[in-house]
């Protein structure tokens, strides 16, 4: 039977080496990427945190389909995103480098220039050289052109120049002007006689505003967010024109979808690569009609359903195409949760019982564990076995990971191969290992956790969220206070100097805001 099989399935591989790329591109796919190779998709939440998702303890919102993943593949209980916010984490997962060592990479405006070098290497770039297609659905983030872009021409570089052969992509954030489509460098839907034009310093004559015009707004800004007025939702950043081209927010979650649900239908005969980057649940919230309601804790509930129900579909799609089983996916989030970021959207009046963080100190902007542990999920349906892993992993070793299993010695700087780990073949993680939130660093290594001296309040009054500044070093051990109420560097001053050690060595010795300060 074998000898009979063989010469087949040769045929078959060699049919498909030489078939040419839909999108016209040479296909150099190899025999043995086009029989080993899976298709791999990361699916991104943007806000979620770390007891948002009933397979890591949520009892009060049901996510049936992030627990398909979470409870059918590896569920990573100290899987973290390398920072507290969006623009490093993305920057980190993508190129496989601590974002701290690029200091542009804060939160960014939707003007600003591409953070990604276009000599980096990147995971789309890496899995390219394995004869993979790539494409970006979803929120960007990452920056666009170099300085002053024409929004009404091709814009670049941008995703494309980094690696994605397709994107279908919002610039920055749902509450960022601009708020159009971009699909491969080109708004999506432009009339040419209704250019848009875009400003993070002024408004432009005559356009209503968030501050001025509250008569026209249909949800209220709590702090920030009162520029442009975009579908009665202040923006952060004034935009003007561009009437056809711009998003309807609640239709968001189904336009994703449908791009990344399309992008796969197209791409299936090929290993493909899609980083479906959703917008839930981000501020500004708005669920579609039909998810209105359905969480009975308000809109931030009702968008965690909503993203819970496209995971559900994507999977279906998957399933209709006969690629689940061929098809690696990575689900996690970019940072923790936060509640009031910045609308009145009844977060906090409806939370009831339920606790975005779980038992984690802090949320997203934070240097405690809430900031940057997510949920963090790898599914494979026959290849991984379902289990749960204490491993410490981070969103940054994916890129090295990932060569590791499509066969490239392409890695990322700081990107560890921990395959096995993702696989759920080994529970051996990383040692240590560095985390970001909003310019500051910690570090963490085995059970504990070091937060150094910075300056600046305890806490950001308008989110109520603890971000770890403190006069002096803080010490946790998580093995017995996950929750990091004890500070411990005054008992273990040992451990305090061991963990120094290990952090300036990685990181340098100007970590302290208070050191940088006085180093410039
Ligand atoms: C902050 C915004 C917040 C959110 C965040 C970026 C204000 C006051 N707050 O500056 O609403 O947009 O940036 O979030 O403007 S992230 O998840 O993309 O990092
Ligand atoms: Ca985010």
């Amino acid at each position: 039977m074998k000898t009979i099989l063989y010469p087949l399935i040769a045929l078959f591989v060699i049919t498909y080496s030489c078939k040419k790329h839909p999108s016209g591109e040479d296909e150099k796919v190899s025999e043995q990427t086009a029989v080993k190779n899976p298709n791999i998709i990361f699916i991104y939440a943007d806000d979620l945190g770390y007891g948002d998702v009933s397979a890591y303890g949520a009892t009060e919102i049901h996510t049936p389909n992030m627990d398909k993943l979470a409870n059918g593949g590896v569920l990573f209980t100290n899987g973290y995103a390398s920072s507290a916010t969006c623009t490093p984490s993305r920057y980190a997962l993508l190129t496989g480098t601590y974002p701290w060592r690029n200091k542009d990479a804060k939160i960014l405006p939707g003007t600003a220039p591409l953070l990604i070098d276009t000599a980096q290497t990147t995971i789309p770039k890496m899995l390219k050289t394995k004869g993979y297609h790539t494409g970006i659905v979803g929120k960007w983030h990452l920056g666009l052109g170099s300085g002053n872009v024409d929004w009404n021409a091709r814009i670049a570089p941008g995703p494309n120049e980094v690696g994605f052969d397709y994107s279908y992509i919002m610039a920055a954030t749902q509450d960022r002007v601009p708020t159009v489509y971009i699909k491969n460098g080109k708004v999506d839907h432009l009339d040419p006689n209704d250019p848009i034009a875009v400003d993070y310093r002024n408004n432009f004559e005559g356009q209503p505003t968030g501050k001025d015009n509250p008569e026209l707004l249909k949800m209220k800004w709590h702090h920030g967010h009162n520029n442009s007025i975009v579908n009665g939702i202040p923006r952060i950043g004034f935009m003007k024109g561009g009437a056809s081209a711009k998003w309807v927010d609640e239709d968001m979650a189904d336009t994703f979808l449908k791009e990344a649900q399309d992008y796969i239908k197209r791409q299936k005969d090929h290993p493909f690569f899609l980083y479906y980057a959703m917008q839930q649940p981000h501020v500004p919230r708005t669920p579609h009609e039909r998810f209105v309601g359905t969480s009975g804790m308000g809109p931030r509930g009702d968008v965690i359903i909503e993203a819970d129900w496209c995971i559900g579909e994507l999977l279906k799609t998957l399933e209709e195409e006969q690629l689940l089983e061929n098809t690696l996916i990575v689900f996690s989030s970019d940072n923790g949760p936060v509640l009031n970021d910045g609308y009145y959207d009844d977060a906090v009046e409806k939370l009831g019982n339920h606790t975005p963080a779980g038992v984690l100190r802090g949320g997203k902007y934070s240097l405690f564990e809430a900031g940057t542990r997510v949920p963090f999920v790898v599914y494979w349906k026959g290849t991984i076995e379902p289990k749960t892993s204490d491993a410490l992993v981070c969103q940054v070793d994916l890129m090295t990971s990932l060569a590791t299993l499509v066969n490239s010695d392409l890695e990322g700087p700081d990107s560890k191969d921990l395959l096995k780990a993702f696989l759920g073949k080994s529970d051996t993680g990383r040692d240590a290992l560095v985390i970001e939130a909003t310019s500051r660093t910690a570090l963490r290594m085995g059970d504990w956790v070091m937060i150094p001296p910075y300056q600046g309040p305890a806490k950001i009054a308008e989110v109520n969220i603890e971000i770890g500044n403190a006069k002096t070093f803080q010490l946790y051990n998580l093995n017995d206070d996950l929750s990091q109420r004890v500070n411990l560097a005054d008992r273990h001053p040992e451990k305090l100097a061991d963990m120094l050690k290990t952090f300036e060595t990685i990181r340098g010795k100007g970590y302290s805001n208070t050191k940088m300060l006085e180093l410039k």
